[in-house]
């Protein structure tokens, strides 16, 4: 279901997810409070635009634009994991004038074209101002941990509340990264960061998934598992919820 990739600035991308998108996801998140109606909101318009009467022939497609905000510490591999989903290079002096990344990368989806806005907040403390951008209008945030450091699950729960204050209404998941390093971890260490990251992810009513972006694991899933949130759609994947393996849970939030 992914074949294309677009990379784009900020100022080029504005306009392309605009002239793409019928409904601007923000329309969405801005009206609608709370995740039961939220799901039900965005199901109907999925499939209003898929069987809908009044629609355009079926030859016009439908777009969609999924806005996903990547938080978290310094170094756990926001950029990296964006880098990698989008398949695509990106303009490194943009990141070090405005401590945001962006990058798109449009699937399709049987009729319909789904283009996720993806954006990444520079970590660094000085490019905290910058939380705003990426968590405003977000359908889904994914608050990124390093799972060979602890302390980078437990800034978690700050950058949890401050984009909260932003944003209501996105859906939050939370990632750990940099799984082929955890495995080297000793067991009573990655049974303890096993525990916290459910007890966080149980507290943020989110999934959690545990991803390595140089070892390709669960990249994809993330987003198709954003896609099946927010268009509450079911998916096929299987759970992995066993310590010490890539644990992938979300069906139960
Ligand atoms: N071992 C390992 N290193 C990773 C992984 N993802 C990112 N890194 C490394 O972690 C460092 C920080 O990554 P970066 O994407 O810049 O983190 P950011 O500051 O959160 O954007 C870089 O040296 C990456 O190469 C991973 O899955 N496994
Ligand atoms: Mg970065």
């Amino acid at each position: 279901m992914d074949n294309r990739s677009v990379s784009t600035r900020i100022p080029r991308s504005h306009s392309t997810s605009e002239a793409l998108s019928e409904e601007p996801a923000r329309s969405v998140s801005s009206t609608v409070d709370g995740y039961d109606n939220y799901y039900g909101h965005q199901h109907h318009h999925a499939h209003r635009h898929r069987y809908g009467e009044e629609e355009r022939q079926s030859a016009e497609k439908n777009t969609v634009t999924i806005k996903v905000g990547l938080i978290g510490d310094a170094q756990v591999g926001k950029t990296s994991l964006m880098v990698k989903y989008v398949e695509n290079c990106f303009d490194e002096i943009y990141t070090q004038t405005l401590g945001v990344n962006f990058m798109e990368r449009t699937i399709r989806i049987k009729n319909t074209e789904i283009t996720f806005s993806i954006w990444d907040l520079g970590g660094e403390a000085e490019f905290t101002n910058m939380l705003p951008l990426v968590a405003s209008d977000a359908v889904a945030v994914l608050f990124m941990f390093d799972l060979s450091r602890k302390s980078t699950l437990n800034s978690v729960k700050d950058w949890y509340r401050q984009a909260r204050g932003f944003n209501r209404t996105a859906i939050p998941f939370l990632v750990g990264t940099k799984y082929d390093l955890f495995v080297d971890l000793p067991d009573e260490e990655q049974e303890e960061i096993t525990r916290q990251a459910r007890k966080y992810a149980k507290a943020m009513n989110a999934p959690l998934i545990f991803s390595s972006t140089c070892a390709s694991i669960n990249i994809q899933k993330i987003f198709k598992i954003v896609i099946s949130k927010t268009f509450d759609l079911r998916l096929k994947i299987p759970e992995i919820v066993n310590t010490g393996e890539p644990i992938l849970l979300y069906q139960n939030v």
